[in-house]
């Protein structure tokens, strides 16, 4: 990213020099569909980032353009929409809200948005946009928070007013990743450990090119069926708050008994659990032929339990088998479309990019984007 060019486009626009907050998006690499679920996940901040340029009004305005959309928004910091406008501002509007209902004033400001995250793709450009606008909201307020208490608030506000009903782990990770590792987040307690990436791997990133959207219904749903399985195991334990108090061995007694769907939707994330603990077990001890079983695992339970894989994610999937180098991959994200994870020996990644994206284009008549990522630190200022 061009600074002095961000700079230089809001000056154009606003007349001031404006302050610049970046938020990373991120890759899961174990772990789906278990924050909301009081789980455990490991992803990492990668270097698509979003940023924010902004600086104060003296009049109670937020003023909001980005350089990819070309409609501006202007509110009154006084007289907010109290609903979704189904506009990228949501994000930001949902942010102020947040701030505001946890008693933080804010005054008026310009902001100027780029964003370079892949939008759709999977990658968290909506949690980028949240944590990026929040640091720059309170920054101009004087309002200094945690950076944990920073994904609360932007999980929040998603929740609340986006109304994509998504767990911790995108906005955690935009606030606290680390250059280099991923982060294993229990996502009850919020305890995080960092798991270095092992030397000479990269993390290949493929874009199936089909978009998801968090907000449309298929994610809320697996959610409620969540929450029906929660139900029933209360009854049948009464330490069970959430699918992660469910023990394999409970699981395993009581799956019968269960509606078909809400049962393969809990097995699903009762060993997703287990995978993404064991995975960070293994990155630890470099084990990485491990790694590579724990990630098929990990897809084809997405793709038959969970069922949030599609025909896309799973010939890229498939794609990836064989090629030199290549470690071990699923599909990353929420799913419907969007993105695969592959792990990469860093001297075959640029042919293993080129091979898949071949293999890809054969199957689909698609052609995807392939990123060569590395894990990077967390939101913050740019200097
Ligand atoms: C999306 C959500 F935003 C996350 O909270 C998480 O649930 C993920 O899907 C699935 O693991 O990225």
């Amino acid at each position: 990213m061009k600074a002095h060019e961000l700079i230089q486009h809001f000056k154009k626009l606003f007349g001031d020099h404006p302050r610049i907050f970046r938020a990373p998006g991120r890759v899961n690499l174990i772990g789906e569909h278990t924050d909301y679920n009081d789980g455990f996940v490991m992803p990492a901040a990668v270097a698509f980032s979003t940023y924010v340029a902004i600086a104060a009004r003296p009049e109670r305005k937020l003023v909001m353009r980005s350089e990819e959309f070309p409609v501006n928004f202007e509110f009154d910091l006084d007289n907010l929409p109290e609903q979704r406008t189904r506009a990228w501002c949501d994000y930001v509007l949902g942010v102020v809200s947040v701030l505001r209902q946890r008693g933080h004033q804010l005054v008026g400001a310009n902001l100027l948005v780029r964003g370079e995250v892949p939008i759709g793709a999977g990658l968290s450009s909506s949690a980028a946009l949240e944590v990026a606008s929040a640091l720059a909201l309170m920054s101009m307020s004087n309002v200094q928070l945690p950076l944990t208490e920073v994904a609360q608030i932007c999980r929040q506000a998603e929740n609340s007013f986006v109304g994509a009903r998504v767990g911790i782990m995108d906005q955690f990770v935009s606030c606290r990743g680390k250059a280099g590792h991923a982060l294993l987040l229990d996502c009850r307690s919020l305890e995080f450990q960092f798991v270095p990436i092992p030397a000479g791997i990269s993390l290949v990133v493929c874009n199936t090119m089909k978009k998801h959207d968090l907000a449309t219904g298929a994610y809320n749903t697996r959610r409620e069926e969540c929450e029906e399985g929660v139900r029933y195991f209360a009854k049948w334990s009464s330490e069970v708050r959430a699918l992660r108090d469910v023990s394999l061995e409970l699981l395993d007694q009581h799956t019968h008994e269960l509606p078909a769907t809400i049962g393969k939707r809990c097995s699903h994330v009762v060993r997703e659990n287990q995978r993404t603990l064991d995975d960070a077990r293994a990155f630890a001890e470099g084990d990485l032929i491990r790694v590579g079983t724990l990630m098929r695992e990990s897809h084809e339970s997405l793709r038959d339990l969970y069922e949030v894989s599609c025909r896309e994610l799973d010939i890229m999937v498939e794609a990836a088998e064989g090629l030199p180098g290549f470690c071990g991959g699923r599909m990353t994200g929420g799913g419907f479309g969007g993105c695969t994870v592959n792990l990469v020996r860093e001297e075959h990644a640029e042919d293993f990019a080129q091979q898949i994206a071949e293999r890809y284009r054969q199957k689909t008549a698609i052609h995807p984007q392939v990123y060569l990522c590395t894990a990077e630190a967390g939101a913050g200022e740019l200097s």
